[in-house]
């Protein structure tokens, strides 16, 4: 290039010297109507945990709501850059700012600004973390420090916990030993127990839609990728592998302690028992007035917070528990609750959940507000279109209800019934090479599809020569179901092990002349699937003896929901639901993480009916007016 003179001006000269990033740069913040700060909180045994402080300005004797996340605290208190606090928080976070909340977002240690390690969901102190720090010390510490004026002036020294999923894990936690300075606590779908229900494993099946998760998020200490899974198909991707442990040591995640934690426990053994949260809680019930929450179709925790209020139930803490199951996926609760899928709500639940019951909560006891009056319990009806709210939960159950389940029993030619039906059987045969899709294919984890999968129709499925369907005529009256369901399987296999699910759909009548394409719908309100080795044993599985009719008795999840006159009940068996759940080999191998290609067999499935191996779902069948329960 031909040189340029020189500038003759020296003011343009001096212009032209140095890089154009200055070494300090702050944005002004004056017009803000919030202080933001970030502290480095000392934690007993010295680690720091990096700790976003949001406060309103000119606040003085404020309350403090606090969430401590894995998931980025930078992030997680940053909707948008805004000098309005209302703009810069969450949607979740408005009541909040209006009501003059302090707002705290903390890195758990280990994770983006963080010191010390990072342990997936820590163990509480003992025989599973050697070390004198959990989740249960660290809200402590920190809550201790937030209340502390000279940290904190601005504060009241009232602090209320909040968070969801992970988040809500670590909101369970602070519950076991709690600062006294907590006085209010809000477990949104927490993690309770990653084996039984949540997120890693259903009754022992593994959940491959969460795998990618754990390359993220343990692969490196800030935000991280999964490794590519291939094509688009994740059902091709997953199969052509074949086992979970094979895609994980093709995808690196062997070289991942956790993984390697779970590969070591498949079955439920002390590492699984000894984190179970639910009964953690039970043996050490707090006094803080906490509202559990849970989506009804939430695809990833779809069983801690009930789980851990029916825990803290039968323990006596009525008092201070509150629950609240909304119509919702996972996390909903803190977003729009309009709909979910094709299905319209009365309004936004989500949002009547968050100002309606958690926000008269957290006024009442962290700022004196006026009594907030829940409900002990409240439950969408998924049938009616509106929110129950009772004084006591489930209206049916095996034992200790106001009435009993009602086994709802498979009949001959794909009928289903109360009545005690004749002897038969049905049989499919589940081969691992071509298993069930959880989706109509393709699938593909992040296509948009895992958030309402729940409610997808399940027409995708139904006559499938792997897929029985047992269905009632239409119905003449309505038909109100209040509980959880109990799916109680008499079956036969060629195989020495296999997997059931058990799907209870409401199908709406055929025709619907305003939304046609609504007509003829499945929609299960409840589903779970049930690993056969651990029938007798969550702990000690054992193969299955081949051709011999054994039961497989599982429950399933939490429903409040009108059969319409029109419809029908039906039930749907299969042996899986891929690539969510890993396959069964369905030949008994000691660990199915390490299963080889050649295990995978196809079996001949046979469901027995009538007589004394009646294949069933007990369901929790109630009076439709439930006023008389309900504090409405
Ligand atoms: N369901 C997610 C998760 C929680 C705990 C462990 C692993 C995953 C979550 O949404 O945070």
């Amino acid at each position: 290039l031909a040189q340029q003179p020189a500038p003759k001006d020296s003011a343009v000269r001096a212009e032209a010297t140095g890089g154009d990033v200055p070494q300090k740069f702050t944005p002004p913040t004056a017009q803000n109507d919030y202080d933001k700060r970030v502290a480095m909180i000392p934690m007993r045994d010295g680690t720091r945990l990096y700790t976003v402080i949001v406060v309103p300005k000119g606040a003085t004797n404020a309350p403090i709501v606090l969430t401590r996340t894995p998931y980025n605290a930078k992030g997680r208190a940053t909707r948008t850059d805004s000098a309005s606090m209302l703009a810069t928080l969450p949607l979740a976070d408005e009541m909040f700012v209006r009501g003059g909340y302090i707002r705290v977002y903390q890195d758990i240690r280990g994770k983006y600004g963080s010191e010390g390690d990072y342990v997936v969901t820590r163990p509480v102190v003992g025989p599973l973390n050697p070390t004198k720090v959990d989740h249960v010390t660290d809200a402590y510490d920190t809550i201790d420090w937030l209340v502390n004026k000279a940290n904190l002036p601005e504060s009241n020294g009232r602090v209320g916990m909040i968070g969801s999923s992970y988040e809500g894990f670590t909101v369970a936690m602070a519950l076991l030993a709690p600062h006294p300075a907590l006085k209010v606590a809000a477990p949104e779908s927490p993690m309770i127990d990653g084996w039984m229900g949540d997120d890693w494993f259903h009754h022992g099946a593994f959940r491959l839609a969460n795998i990618a998760w754990l390359g993220s998020q343990t692969g490196y200490k800030g935000a991280g990728a999964a490794p590519p899974t291939g094509g688009w198909d994740d059902y091709d991707n997953f199969r052509e592998v074949g086992s979970a442990g094979a895609w994980a040591k093709k995808s690196g995640y062997d070289q991942l302690p956790y993984w390697q934690r779970m590969v070591s426990h498949p079955a439920y053994d002390g590492f699984w028992q000894g984190q179970a949260l639910d009964k953690l809680l039970a043996a050490n019930p707090s006094n803080v007035p906490t509202i559990w929450e849970q989506g009804l179709w939430d695809q990833e925790d779809m069983y801690g917070a009930i789980t851990a209020w029916e825990a803290l139930k039968a323990k006596g803490k009525l008092g201070n528990n509150f629950l609240v199951m909304g119509p919702w996926r996972h996390s909903q609760v803190n977003r729009e609750g309009r709909s979910l899928g094709p299905f319209q709500w009365d309004g936004d639940t989500a949002q009547q959940f968050r100002e309606r019951m958690v926000l008269p909560l957290f006024d009442q006891y962290l700022k004196d507000g006026p009594p907030a009056r829940l409900p002990q319990v409240a439950i969408y009806n998924t049938g009616e279109n509106h929110w129950d709210r009772l004084t006591t939960w489930p209206l049916a159950c095996e034992q200790g209800c106001a009435a009993p389940l009602k086994p709802i029993y498979f009949d001959a030619a794909g009928g289903l019934g109360f009545a005690t039906p004749a002897r038969g059987s049905d049989r499919y045969v589940s081969d691992p090479a071509k298993p069930v899709p959880h989706l109509p294919r393709p699938v593909n984890f992040e296509d948009g599809r895992w958030g309402d999968w729940l409610v997808s129709d399940q027409r995708g499925v139904d006559g499938r020569p792997d897929v029985l369907t047992y269905q009632t005529p239409v119905l003449t009256d309505a038909v109100r179901v209040s509980g959880a369901p109990i799916a109680d399987l008499f079956a036969r296999t060629t195989g020495t092990d296999g997997d059931f699910v058990v799907k209870v759909i409401d199908v709406a009548p055929a025709e619907n002349a305003t939304d046609p394409k609504m007509g003829g719908y499945q929609l299960a309100i409840s589903q779970d699937i049930f690993r056969g080795r651990y029938r007798n044993s969550f702990a000690k599985p054992s193969a299955i003896p081949a051709n011999k009719v054994q039961e497989y008795r599982f429950r399933l999840p939490t429903v409040n929901h009108v059969f319409q006159p029109g419809h029908r009940i039906m039930v749907q068996v299969q042996s899986s639901q891929f690539p969510l759940y890993d396959r069964n080999p369905q030949t008994y191998v000691p660990n199915i993480f390490l299963a080889k290609k050649e295990d995978y067999r196809p079996a001949t499935i046979t469901v027995e009916r009538g007589g004394t191996t009646p294949s069933r779902v007990w369901l929790p069948v109630v009076p439709v007016d439930q006023r008389a329960v309900a504090a409405r």
